[in-house]
């Protein structure tokens, strides 16, 4: 492998210039390159055919709008799950289901995945995510791997910084990356630092209803806020959340937002917050339960931070929150019950929109600068409490000690991880041993594909000594993953018969085409090797409509039969959904065009599949 000398963009090329020259790279310890791996290696990440992996991973697919599942620690592609995105492989933005959850919108950009907790480990039940493109949170369900419900977050615009879960998945919460006019309503930039706010939103989610809701929303000050991490443990109630442009720039960000030798880290309480809410302190906008801390006083606190920090996280003890510069090169350990303290003494230094702002000596535990390590990201943690955080600009992954400082380990990568990820390595118990890498830049790491290269993760054994031993090729774009172990997720083989769906055909003598004036109802069955519509016409695989005609078809698959999908799909009608085993899924339309349209199975199924078709007619308007 050739190497490769980082070259970061924008800002980040103007800070490399002005400190480091390009010939200290060469130098340094970023001269060695992963191809080191050796047998031995391989036999860690080899799977062999019929066992399965120990882990999975959900990588964020950025804006393809999905989530990639792979195994750990095989690195083998699993699946992909469409989120925010239609995808014709699942037909997912056609059934009405997902039709109505997308609704608009034909892609996301989903940055952060998040597990459901419980007591600040995984369980295994729900995946998070959000959607910075078009500020949309969804839920996706780890039975069936299918996303259950996605919300529009109004007031902000979008949720970049989350999604991160409170200790028993009771929050999440969702600041705004780009401040906007409450109500997104027109307003000169000229107005900004008046009329433009950071809205950030407090989303529960009904695990029986499988619905995400908005409990209150906090007009935090018009900055960008770029990552959130909740507490654990003793600080379970608190979450943490970077921000930039405290400049309250309009123009040119990348040099109006850098301005300041200081940004903040906003700390707040939750529980406060929700109190508040309780008692009524709190305006009403848009529909909202609107805080507004200048005047609704308590809970939420600044912490000044190294210029533009990016990430923040929490220690798995709970005890500290560690912020990452990406301007500066340096890691910032506070700690929580300093912050107590200090919030308990008023321990303030003024404040800002009504905010306190907290003495950034009186809790800053300690500030940590690896010897040429440049563009801190994100920190991720081992078993034993050890952080490793990423570097942007030098490529690689330091392993420090976040109770001395020591940089205890360092491994280049290829090339310029954003996040990592370690196995449950942000809950309060990591499991050591792996760790990947989610590089932005794979260059000269895969066979090439055109200008255009995918992104890379790279595993990292970190049982001893930092060790890349694999890596696989990604879609853009892995900004965050999760890695849970695999037992810890409980899938279903077939869904359940549900007697009470009455759109449900669970017998084919019931199959059926009722006609209630231009709407025509068809309650079908696919099974394999055939449709069946109408159990008692001439021919069970036809559905024949007039033009005009609003049809609904109700497909429910009766092959109650591990991995047997059908899929629907009428040619030329730009429809397709997937029935799966067990499940029943209802497609709307028009049939606004007259003619004759064969319909089949998208889903091989059977040795018979290709038999697995039909007619749709349409019968033209007089
Ligand atoms: S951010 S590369 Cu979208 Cu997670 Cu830090
Ligand atoms: Cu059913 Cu192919």
């Amino acid at each position: 492998m050739k190497k490769w000398v980082p070259i970061a963009s924008g800002l980040l090329a103007g800070f490399v210039a002005a400190t480091i020259s390009f010939a200290d790279f060469s130098n340094s310890t970023n001269n060695q390159v992963a191809s080191n791996s050796t047998k031995s290696d391989a036999e860690k990440v080899y799977v062999p055919f019929g066992e399965k992996d120990d882990y999975y991973l959900f990588a964020s697919g950025g804006h393809s709008g999905q989530m990639f599942i792979y195994g750990v620690p095989s690195m083998r592609h699993i699946r992909t799950v469409p989120v925010f995105s239609p995808d014709s492989a699942t037909g997912y933005g056609f059934d009405e289901h997902s039709k109505k959850m997308l609704g608009d919108y034909t892609w996301g950009d989903l940055h952060h995945p998040a597990f459901s907790e419980t007591n600040g480990d995984y369980d295994g039940k729900y995946m998070f995510a959000t959607d910075v493109g078009n500020s949309r949170a969804a839920a996706m369900d780890l039975e069936t791997f299918t996303v259950k419900d996605i919300i529009n977050v109004p007031n902000t615009s979008g949720p970049h910084c989350a999604a991160f879960v409170t200790q028993n998945t009771e929050y999440m919460f969702l600041p705004t990356r780009f401040a906007v006019p409450i109500g997104s309503e027109y307003k000169p930039l000229d107005d900004y630092s008046d009329q433009y706010r950071g809205v950030m939103s407090a989303v529960t989610f009904d695990q029986n209803k499988d619905k995400l809701n908005i409990a209150y929303q906090v007009a935090l000050p018009p900055w960008s806020y770029d990552l959130s991490d909740a507490g654990k443990k003793s600080s379970a109630d608190w979450a943490v959340m970077t921000t930039y442009n405290t400049e309250e720039a309009t123009t040119n960000l990348e040099i109006n937002a850098s301005q300041a030798d200081r940004d903040f880290i906003v700390l707040f309480n939750w529980k406060e917050l929700e109190k508040m809410v309780a008692d009524g302190q709190y305006d009403e906008v848009t529909g909202q339960k609107m805080i507004f801390p200048e005047k609704h006083k308590g809970g939420i606190y600044l912490v000044p931070v190294a210029k533009s920090p990016h990430g923040v996280d929490v220690t798995p003890d709970g005890k500290h929150f560690i912020a990452s510069g990406k301007l500066a090169p340096s890691m910032t350990v506070f700690s929580f019950e300093k912050a107590f303290a200090a919030i308990e003494k008023q321990d303030f230094a003024g404040e800002r929109n009504g905010i306190p702002i907290i003495n950034y000596d009186s809790i800053m535990e300690r500030e940590v600068n690896p010897e040429n390590a440049l563009g801190p990201l994100h920190t991720q943690f081992d078993d034993k409490g050890m952080a490793y955080t990423t570097m942007f600009i030098s490529s690689e992954i330091v392993k420090w000690d976040p109770k001395t400082g020591e940089t205890l380990d360092r491994v280049p990568v290829q090339y310029s991880p954003g996040h990592s990820v370690a196995a449950e390595g942000d809950t309060v118990a990591p499991d050591g041993k792996w760790l990947i890498a989610l590089n932005k830049i794979a260059k000269d790491s895969y066979l090439s594909v055109g200008p255009s290269h995918p992104e890379s993760m790279q595993l990292i054994d970190i049982s001893g000594k930092m060790k890349v031993i694999q890596s696989s090729p990604v879609n853009p774009e892995p900004h965050y993953a999760q890695i849970i172990k695999a037992d810890k997720i409980k899938t279903i083989e077939v869904y359940p018969k549900d007697e009470n769906n009455k759109l449900a055909t669970y017998k084919q003598d019931q199959a059926r085409i009722e006609r209630n004036g231009n709407e025509v109802h068809v309650y079908g069955i696919a099974m394999r090797s055939k449709f069946i519509f109408d159990a008692k016409a001439k021919r069970p695989d036809v559905i024949e409509v007039n033009q005009g005609d609003k049809v609904f078809i109700h497909l429910t698959n009766t092959d109650f039969d591990e991995d047997i999908t059908h899929g629907f799909a009428i040619n030329s009608y730009n429809l397709n959904i997937e029935v799966q085993p067990g499940q029943t899924n209802t497609i709307e339309f028009t049939a606004d065009k007259a003619g004759t349209f064969p319909l089949y199975c998208t889903n091989f199924c059977s040795a018979l599949h290709q038999e697995m078709t039909g007619y749709f007619l349409v019968k033209p308007k007089k």
